[in-house]
């Protein structure tokens, strides 16, 4: 067995079609129909080592968003999420993990090949591993330098948008690596339109004359989570916000303050879009805001939250 790569390094175990499995030994055949159409879906969730111990946050929702995301492709997750809430409580206990990132992950797996999944089976798994800052430990305090990206999001008349499907994710591979080639840490990219729709891996927000705007959910963005969040977060602090935003390119260059959200990414504030400086250049008052109640919810010193929160 090859040398484990650095991100995996302390993981036993992942979770895999109804039972736990050695990481090696959590394989799958090279004619896999997910593997060769991207025919499957996941989710990126996060595990907090709240005050009053490990907790996944929001949980039920990103369980929801995963059976929806297979509803377009005929993909049935052949368990209950009972079932998947069990399993991934365990895998965490098992795996003695305190924080974590939670990656479930569903798709067709292995009969026959050609476009039409046929008799293939839908493969489960999850994996649970720690995984850091994912624009960096400086990013979150400084924000992060972007570029508007060459490409353009799929329109959501051409594949479902709001969905987390694996085949969605080479766009975003695209974006995120013309970027870094250009050495920006992270794209934005516009819809078909034109309009400000997301990051590679991230929803944006703007602050502009203390009020908040966020692309709505048609302009081809996925319904972020964290986006549901961030938007409740804001508006118990007192802010206008406005959800079903249009963003023009240019409102970037010019907006206040602008920050991402996503499982991975957190509040992530954005320093400066394709060179231009946002504000001062540094995390904006609002998006400190929003952060620092971000973080004080998903570790737990916020009243008033407990739904949100499954406890390991
Ligand atoms: N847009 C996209 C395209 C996206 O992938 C994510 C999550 C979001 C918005 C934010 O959604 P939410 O996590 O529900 O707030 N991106 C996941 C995958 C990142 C990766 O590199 O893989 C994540 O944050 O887990």
């Amino acid at each position: 067995m090859s040398e484990r790569p650095e991100m995996f390094q302390g993981v036993d175990e992942l979770w895999m079609d109804g039972e736990f499995v050695d990481f090696d030994d959590a394989q799958i055949h090279v004619l896999t129909h997910g593997l060769h159409y991207g025919s499957g879906v996941f989710e990126g969730v996060r595990c907090y080592d709240t005050v009053d111990g490990p907790a996944i946050f929001r949980w039920e929702e990103h369980l929801e968003r995963f059976y929806e995301s297979g509803k377009p492709y005929d993909l049935e997750i052949p368990f209950e999420p009972e079932e998947l809430t069990e399993a991934t409580v365990e895998l965490i206990r098992r795996e003695e993990l305190e924080s974590c990132y939670i990656r479930p992950i569903a798709f067709y797996g292995y009969d026959s090949l050609g476009v039409s999944p046929g008799d293939c089976p839908t493969k489960v798994a999850i994996g649970a591993w720690p995984w850091g800052a994912y624009l960096g430990e400086d990013a979150l305090e400084n924000g992060v330098d972007v570029m508007v990206s060459s490409w353009r999001k799929h329109a959501s008349s051409q594949i479902p948008t709001n969905m987390k499907t694996t085949g969605l994710y080479v766009n975003s591979m695209l974006a995120t690596e013309e970027a870094k080639g250009n050495g920006y840490t992270e794209a934005i990219v516009l819809n078909k339109e034109g309009n400000v729709a997301e990051g590679p891996g991230e929803n944006i927000f703007l602050v502009r004359d203390g009020e908040i705007y966020t692309p709505g959910l048609a302009e081809s963005i996925l319904d972020g989570i964290t986006r549901r969040t961030a938007i409740e977060l804001a508006e118990d602090l007192g802010y206008t916000v406005h959800d079903e935003a249009t963003i023009s390119r240019g409102e970037l260059y010019t907006a206040d303050e602008l920050f991402f959200t996503g499982t991975a990414a957190e509040v992530t504030p954005i320093r400066s879009v394709d060179d231009n400086v946002i504000g001062e250049g540094t995390k904006g008052p609002v998006t400190d805001e929003i952060q620092s109640q971000f973080f004080d919810l998903v570790e737990g010193r916020l009243d008033g939250y407990d739904d949100w929160f499954t406890y390991v």
